[in-house]
């Protein structure tokens, strides 16, 4: 279809890092322990993620869509038409809210999806040029930096990329800033960027989110070992080990963490590799950074970003900034 076009950007640096792995061996070598977020997300990984986003204590993904029902709109007047760049796209039920918006603006709808996934990103743009007959897509499977990279100007007066669910906080500074400067270097002056952030609250409202009372998202954690198992030709066995979560208060995130029940070996043989768990020992997983709104616009400030409009909810738990370059 014309109004459909995939482009797989994966073969070269994306595939190099999953099939050699090397992220894992420099991870599980290391004291403490560590393995890469992105080992969470195989297809049963990315079903978890999109139930934890339903359960009732994990607040963000409804409070970002009750700001976006809001403000969509507004948003839309003050960038006039343009491309909408997602990183992230995952199964795209957000950015609906913003093609309504651009629709009825009557401006063209123009979509370039980016996702690690190409099967999510396949499926949902098919989604939604059901609904969006005047929608062109043209999705980019790969990762964000290679995507940012291979970004094309547009026939449209401007373009907007756009980065929800608070994924930065899953970057530490040092990678956001990193981050920050692959976005600006992809954005011509005067284009915009908007950014969703969960907002720092008590530690109780955190911990429970992250902490679920179904288990949905110790199961999330749990699958990262099955995923390295099935990719590696690993030995993982998740009956030894645990989910553990808590907010670190110092650091402003949330550290996940799989707790070692009993000491063993562990074997990952397509990376010759042999690992020793002792008995309370942890990997860390994931870190969700938890942001204040007046620090993260000034550090956009400070990377060259102009903040314009900042949006939140009555409890302001979470934040959306719209920047420009
Ligand atoms: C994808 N990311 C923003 C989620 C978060 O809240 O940091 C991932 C997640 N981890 C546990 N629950 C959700």
């Amino acid at each position: 279809k014309e109004s459909l076009q995939i482009y797989d950007l994966k073969s070269s640096a994306w595939a190099i890092e999953t099939v050699d792995g090397q992220d894992v061996i420099s991870g599980l070598t290391q004291n403490p322990k560590s393995l890469p977020p992105q080992y969470f997300y195989d297809d049963r990984g990315s079903q978890f993620f999109e139930q934890i986003c339903e359960l009732p204590e994990y607040y963000p993904t409804r409070t970002e869509a009750w700001i976006l029902r809001q403000f969509s709109h507004e948003i839309a007047k003050m960038t006039g038409a343009c491309e909408l760049i997602e990183l992230g796209s995952g199964s795209s039920t957000k950015t609906r809210l913003l093609l309504d918006a651009y629709q009825a603006l009557g401006n063209k709808l123009r979509y370039v999806p980016i996702d690690v996934s190409g099967g999510i990103l396949t499926e949902s743009a098919c989604d939604l040029l059901q609904d969006y007959p005047s929608l062109k897509i043209q999705g980019l499977v790969g990762t964000y930096e290679q995507a940012l990279a291979q970004l094309k100007p547009t026939s449209l007066p401007s373009r907007m990329i756009f980065f929800l669910g608070s994924s930065l906080g899953n970057l530490t500074p040092q990678k956001c800033d990193r981050f920050f400067s692959q976005i600006l270097a992809a954005l011509d002056m005067g284009e915009y960027f908007l950014l969703g952030v969960d907002l720092q609250k008590p530690k109780q409202i955190l911990e429970a989110a992250y902490n679920d009372a179904r288990g949905v998202t110790a199961q999330f954690n749990l699958n990262m070992l099955e995923h390295l198992n099935q990719r590696f030709a690993g030995n993982f066995d998740i009956q030894r080990f645990e989910h553990w979560a808590f907010y670190n208060n110092r650091l402003n995130q949330i550290e996940m963490h799989l707790r070692c029940l009993e000491t063993h070996t562990v074997c990952l043989e397509k990376l010759d590799l042999t690992v020793e768990f002792k008995a309370r020992e942890t990997i860390e997983t994931e870190i969700s950074r938890k942001f204040n709104l007046e620090v993260i616009q000034r550090e956009l400030q400070v990377k060259g970003f102009k903040p314009l409009a900042v949006w939140t909810d009555p409890q302001e738990w979470f934040g959306l900034i719209l920047s420009q370059k």
